[in-house]
């Protein structure tokens, strides 16, 4: 039996899952007590650091969880359940942690884009019962704006290198504590928690370490998800954005099987788009998160989910919050939430009065999660221009001259999945969207969008060079060569796709064997 700790901020089912899988009970603590009587203890922490301990003292688990650590019983930390071991955080200077690994938690301080998300490697430092039958070489999911910084270099397990080399996981007796989420990195994960909850193992060296570590880029398999004319939630694609055929709504298959057989074929991580969400409240609309649910007992790497995500007042007149709703997403499973058209209508305000109210759904939902779980989708459309003084926008010179031979565009921002263009560019909107606190930009393309005819490169260089927070190129993939072509001649951290997967015309495994060697990928 593990005992979990859901201090009630974040997606702790994923973790819930894979213990489960791997056919440990899980007892979810309810009470200080269970801490005080738990045998093996397990505390994902997602969030940001200021919440999480303000949470911990507010129930009374602060001073147990000080007891349980000190008597060097069982213990896996996972992300921020990693810095609470630490005295204090430079995400809330003001709060301190469980102090019981001397050292602080300090901001990435690189010129790589931050936060680090994605999968890379780690070296090991010493011996530890969780390497059993890992080789070393393998990638580990990370999603992250700080980094522990220990006084004391002994405890040090694993290092990673991303702009300088990090601490990502510590050891002390049998308190052990990672960086990367074991739970969201794939079998390889599995098995580490797996080694984590068989007691007693003597400790191992993994053999194939690397000196340096690499971030890879990531390959993502993306769903738009609605519902058909009979009522049926299914995965579907458009052309532009137009999702129906003769009529009737492109049925593309079911999202959970669809999204168990991305993970199979090695996605890095899977989004769901609720594309109809604008119009339906998405807490009202429950096959969403039993997706989620559904998904994420089989599907152990990072699950997004957009569509919907903003304040809402029922037809009874209640009012909910964007951040009800995404916690709605993350305790049924989604590690991220992606807003759309919400964050179009805040950019606009922001701009009107030149300042944010501090409520709205990014600021609210990163300050809880963290910035890290809040990913802006822009849908934008190009709109051409004669000169860069013809608009009040962010223009591009373009190597795409326009019907009348005009050089220059620039990307209009849409709403309600492409039905209505605002006066606000997509170059603007990720600018104030990051210093509004999101942590991610999915750069989808109207234009480009089911076309397969690769992806609007001048949009991504555009967008990636004006933000240093990652950025997911999105829309026109035809086949492996664009994925090539996306990864050299821009920045961009990661590739969604959706038609050329869903109509198997390439797999996501062939995708990762072309890109092999040429751009740093995880493998299959
Ligand atoms: O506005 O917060 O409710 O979120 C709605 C979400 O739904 C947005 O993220 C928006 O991008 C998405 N969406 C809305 N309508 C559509 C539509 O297609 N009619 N889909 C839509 C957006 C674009 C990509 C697509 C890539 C790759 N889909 O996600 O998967 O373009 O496609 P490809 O590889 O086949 O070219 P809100």
């Amino acid at each position: 039996m593990t005992a979990l700790l859901d201090y009630g901020a974040g997606n702790v089912r994923s973790v819930i899952n894979a213990l489960e899988k791997l056919g440990e009970n899980v007892k979810v603590i309810t009470s200080p007590e269970d801490i005080s009587s738990a045998e093996r203890l397990v505390f994902p922490g997602v969030g940001s650091f200021g919440a999480m301990m303000n949470i911990l003292h507010d129930k009374g688990y602060a001073e147990p969880l000080k007891k349980y650590l000190a008597s060097d019983r069982p213990f896996l930390g996972i992300c921020l359940g990693l810095h609470a071991l630490f005295e204090s955080s430079e995400e809330a200077p003001e709060v301190s942690g469980l102090g019981f690994i001397p050292g602080r938690v300090i901001r990435f301080t690189t010129d790589l884009a931050v936060p680090h998300i994605g999968w890379n490697g780690i070296k090991a430092a010493g011996p530890s019962p969780i390497f059993h039958d890992i080789r070393g070489d393998e990638k580990f999911y990370f999603v992250h704006s700080f980094h522990v910084d220990p006084a004391d270099r002994d405890v040090v397990l694993t290092t990673t290198d991303y702009g300088y080399e990090f601490v990502s996981a510590v050891q002390r007796g049998r308190v052990i504590a990672t960086q990367f989420h074991p739970e969201k990195s794939g079998t390889v994960g599995l098995k580490l928690l797996g080694n984590f909850l068989t007691a007693g193992r003597e400790e191992v060296v993994p053999s194939h370490c690397a000196a340096t570590t690499h971030l890879a880029k990531r390959i993502i398999a993306c769903l738009d998800v609605r519902g058909n004319d009979q009522g049926d939630l299914v995965v579907t694609k458009g052309d532009q954005y137009d999702v129906r055929e003769k009529g009737a709504v492109r049925n593309l298959g079911k999202p959970v099987q669809l999204a168990g057989r991305y993970y199979e074929e090695g996605a890095d991580e899977i989004t769901f788009l609720n594309i109809t969400g604008f119009r339906d409240f998405p807490l009202k609309d429950l096959p969403m998160l039993e997706v989620l649910r559904e998904t994420s007992k089989n599907v152990f790497v990072p699950l997004t989910i957009g569509g919907g995500i903003r304040d809402y007042v029922d037809k009874d007149g209640k009012r909910y919050s964007a951040l009800e709703v995404a916690s709605q997403y993350f305790r049924s499973g989604a590690d991220k939430i992606s807003i759309g058209s919400d964050a179009v209508e805040i950019v606009e305000q922001v701009l009107a009065e030149g300042k944010s109210t501090g409520l709205s759904s990014i600021e609210q939902i990163s300050r809880v999660y963290g910035s890290q779980a809040v990913v802006i989708s822009i849908d934008p459309r190009r709109v051409y221009v004669s000169g860069p003084e013809a608009v009040p926008h962010q223009t591009i010179k373009t190597a795409t001259p326009g019907p009348n031979g005009e050089e220059y565009c620039w990307y209009q921002c849409t709403i309600k999945g492409g039905r209505e263009g605002r006066e606000l560019d997509a170059i603007t909107l990720a600018q104030v969207c990051q210093e509004l606190g999101a942590g991610e930009i999915l750069l989808n393309c109207i234009d480009k969008d089911g076309t397969n005819s690769g992806f609007d490169l001048e949009l991504i260089n555009a967008v990636k060079t004006a933000v240093t927070i990652p950025v997911i190129a999105s829309s026109g993939a035809g086949n492996a060569e664009h994925f090539l072509e996306v990864f050299v001649e821009t920045q961009a951290e990661a590739a969604l796709a959706a038609g050329i997967f869903h109509r198997r015309e390439v797999g996501i495994d062939e995708v990762k064997s072309f890109l092999r060697n040429k751009v740093e990928i995880r493998p299959c």
